[in-house]
């Protein structure tokens, strides 16, 4: 699938799956990975703070030849080493490239974070933002950058709703609202047609990337916050741009 003329792009398609814990990001890059991998080479990159619990998830999948799968252990929260600082990613990205080049797409799961968490458009090309219906149906009218402007917004678990007390329209029709004609997936891996929409919009971004249409923007920054070690003696700061980071 990598094939190069004068006006297409031969780098991977750097592609982010963020959004809060346990929302089905793994699963998610698991069914682009399995769907995906006859049409393209794939590698992908997971980050978590202290282990490589998706790497390893990914890898008992079967998803993908295990060398294929690394794990970025980024020590601190992980919205860190995807946006404030992402020279761990990069260069994860980067080896991974060249050890299997030609790659047509690296996808790189964020650790599981909260709702303010996006990727630096420094290290992704685009990005999709996953919440679920089990986090409520409320998720998507508290916003934040991944709702309102990540590249795709995916409604994950939409077969709980039942489950859970939540009228999956209505979710849906709040996460249309938040994004201005942006698109949004209702998703379950329990439901194929969704898998297929997924991987559909995957296979046109890929083409986008490849003919130099595709445009990346960034979702903008999270909103400021601190965070602080229990004796207070440390205060991490994020999400100011100007000052990245605030020690004292
Ligand atoms: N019913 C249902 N369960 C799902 C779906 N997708 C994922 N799950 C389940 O949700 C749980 C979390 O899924 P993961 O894919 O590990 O979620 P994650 O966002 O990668 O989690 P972290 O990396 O820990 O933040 C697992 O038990 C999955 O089996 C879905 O579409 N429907
Ligand atoms: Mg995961």
């Amino acid at each position: 699938m990598n094939t190069q003329t004068d006006n297409t792009r031969t780098r991977a398609l750097r592609l982010g799956v963020a959004g809060p814990v346990g929302t089905g990001k793994s699963s998610v890059v698991a069914t682009l990975c399995r769907s995906l991998r006859h049409e393209f080479q794939i590698g992908v990159i997971t980050n978590d703070i202290y282990t490589d619990e998706d790497a390893r998830f990914l890898r008992a999948e079967g998803v993908l030849p295990v060398e294929r799968i690394r794990a970025v252990e980024t020590g601190a929260c992980p919205h860190t080493a995807i946006r404030d600082d992402v020279t761990m990613n990069l260069l994860a990205v980067e080896d991974l490239e060249k050890d299997f080049a030609p790659l047509d797409i690296v996808l790189i799961e964020s650790g599981g974070d909260n709702l303010t968490a996006t990727f630096s458009p420094s290290l992704v090309d685009a990005q999709i933002f996953v919440i679920d219906v089990a986090g409520g149906g409320d998720v998507a009218r508290k916003g934040g950058p991944g709702i309102g402007r990540a590249d795709l917004l995916i409604v994950n678990k939409v077969d709980l709703g039942e489950h859970v007390d939540v009228d999956v329209e209505q979710m849906l029709k709040d996460a249309r609202a938040a994004r201005a004609g942006a698109p949004v997936l209702a998703h379950s891996k329990k439901y194929p047609d969704t898998e297929k929409a997924l991987c559909d919009w995957v296979r046109h971004l890929h083409e986008a990337h490849v003919n130099g249409t595709h445009v990346p923007t960034d979702p903008g920054p999270m909103a400021p916050h601190f965070h602080a070690t229990e004796d207070g003696g440390y205060i991490h700061r994020h999400g100011d741009e100007a000052h990245p980071h605030v020690h004292r």
